[in-house]
């Protein structure tokens, strides 16, 4: 098509959507910045933004929830019975039979701004373990270089990242020589973008030639999977099962037998870790049957009076909280994508820096827009079969969102080394401890030293005798 034919349509559909302004700075632009401008708005979908700005822009869109919502039901951490005992044991061996024969990957989310923490780059390179200061990605690439050994199998671990953050997520990588993994057992992809709004609706202007954009949510990991060619890969390698966690927590266990037997035996398409809410407020999603369906509510979205009810013995009706783990079928990714499927988009009020009609740079000190999200629990409902199993919070939940407070790397450092006395315990190790019962010293276990409680007990020769104040590491 001609260059001027081009301008011409743009210019009228961006009329025609009342989004003339992108164009504002058109006459300064030097050609590759309109090059650059033009093939921004061609990828745009106008019909979408037009139904974004009408339910989600200008409105916050709370849908309201059905009254057909009851809690939803679960594997308990333990069986509950023979029979569960039963079930259990075959899961754990079958899940181990998939691990072990390559059939399943790691898979983090880490397309996000560490913004909470106040930290200047990719959150998974954040400093976080008790004695060494290891950071989240070398503690995930351990797990998954320790469980490669434990079962013999190649482990490949696939990393979403944004645009916000992606070329120093590779140097990371590349610097500390992939942790020990093998670099073509790492994955790395980007996600997508979506255009940020102005209260009455106008795609916002980053500087006059780029479109202010941030990444769609974790729920873009399901279209990016396929997009960006992961979902190839892990055809070509024969991953069947997906290990889906979040950057933020060090206490996954990545590659649970149980957890990946369980979803497999049930044939469920996409399944999910739990725990039991400390309250009714916690800030975790919750599970619940809507009209039949598995939905996930997030902490914000759940009316008082349903976070607030209870059974008759006191507990919460809605007490299964999500923690954001979850078995993901790549059939079940495979699907969505084949035959066309977008989740729900969540509105988020922000401060978002921008150019202003005369040119200005803004950055605003109080929310100015909307940034839309969508959320990858929100995929749920369209799979045929899913599970939940609960965990211990204690085992395998340290989300480190803030620098001090609730899910702080304080608490995050603290259940770390609990978890590590708690395993050393069990295996009869004698742990120092403070009059208020918390432990003594500082404890770090290594995930080649021990993945799981269990691997300690063939370990205790190299255990040292603890005392009070000690800084110990078990690597
Ligand atoms: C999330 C869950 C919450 C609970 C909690 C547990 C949502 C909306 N809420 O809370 O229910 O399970 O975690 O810790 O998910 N990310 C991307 N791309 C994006 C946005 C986020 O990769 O565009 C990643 C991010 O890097 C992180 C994860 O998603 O690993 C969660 O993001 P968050 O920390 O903003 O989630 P939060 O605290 O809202």
């Amino acid at each position: 098509m001609p260059a001027k034919k081009r301008v011409e349509n743009i210019k009228k559909l961006l009329r025609e959507h009342s989004q003339s302004y992108l164009l504002t700075f058109w006459e300064q632009l030097d050609t590759a910045q309109r090059q650059n401008l033009l093939a921004q708005i061609e990828q745009l979908d106008f019909a979408k933004i037009d139904y974004w700005v009408a339910n989600f822009v200008k409105e916050s869109a709370c849908a309201a929830i059905s009254p057909d919502i009851v809690a939803a039901w679960s594997y308990g951490p333990v069986p509950a019975n023979a029979e569960q005992e039963r079930r259990y044991a075959k899961a754990g061996k079958l899940g181990r039979k998939l691990i072990s024969t390559g059939k399943v990957a790691a898979f983090v989310v880490a397309g996000g701004q560490a913004t909470r923490l106040e930290f200047d780059g990719p959150k998974g390179d954040f400093p976080i373990s008790p004695v060494k200061n290891k950071t989240l990605f070398q503690i995930f690439a351990e797990s998954i270089t320790a469980v490669s050994q434990k079962y013999r199998a190649i482990c490949p671990w696939y990393v979403m990242t944004s645009p916000l953050n992606h070329a120093p997520t590779i140097e990371i990588f590349r610097s500390n020589h992939y942790y020990g993994l093998d670099e073509k057992d790492v994955f790395i992809f980007q996600q997508g973008t979506l255009p940020n709004f102005s209260f009455d609706g106008k795609i916002l202007l980053a500087d006059k030639a780029n479109i202010a954009s941030s990444p769609d949510g974790h729920g873009g990991s399901l279209k990016a999977l396929y997009e960006s060619g992961a979902l190839d890969d892990m055809k070509r390698r024969g991953v069947e099962f997906l290990s889906y966690f979040q950057v933020d927590n060090p206490l996954v266990n990545i590659f649970d037998p149980l957890f990946i037997g369980l979803h497999a035996l049930d044939k469920a398409e996409m399944s999910s870790r739990a725990v039991i809410k400390t309250g009714p407020y916690e800030k975790v999603g919750n599970f619940c049957l809507i009209d039949g369906r598995l939905t996930v509510i997030e902490y914000s979205d759940l009316p008082d009076e349903l976070a607030e009810k209870r059974n008759p013995d006191g507990s919460l009706v809605f007490e299964l909280g999500s923690i954001a783990i979850h078995i993901i079928s790549t059939s079940f990714v495979e699907k969505l994508n084949a035959k066309g499927f977008s989740l729900p988009l969540h509105r988020a009020v922000k401060k978002i820096p921008y150019i202003d009609q005369k040119g200005n740079s803004v950055e605003p000190d109080r929310p100015n827009g909307v940034k839309l999200e969508s959320f990858v629990f929100d995929a749920l409902p369209l799979a045929s079969k899913s599970i939940i199993l609960q965990t211990l919070r204690d085992q395998e939940f340290a989300p480190t969102k803030n620098i001090t407070g609730v899910d702080s790397v304080e608490t995050t450092r603290q259940m770390m080394v609990a978890r590590a006395a708690g395993w050393l315990e069990s295996a009869g190790v004698s742990i120092p401890k403070k009059p208020d019962g918390s432990v003594d010293c500082l404890i770090e276990i290594a995930p080649g030293f021990a993945l799981e409680k269990d691997d300690i007990k063939e370990k205790l020769n190299q255990i040292p005798k603890i005392k009070p104040g000690d800084r110990i590491y078990l690597g």
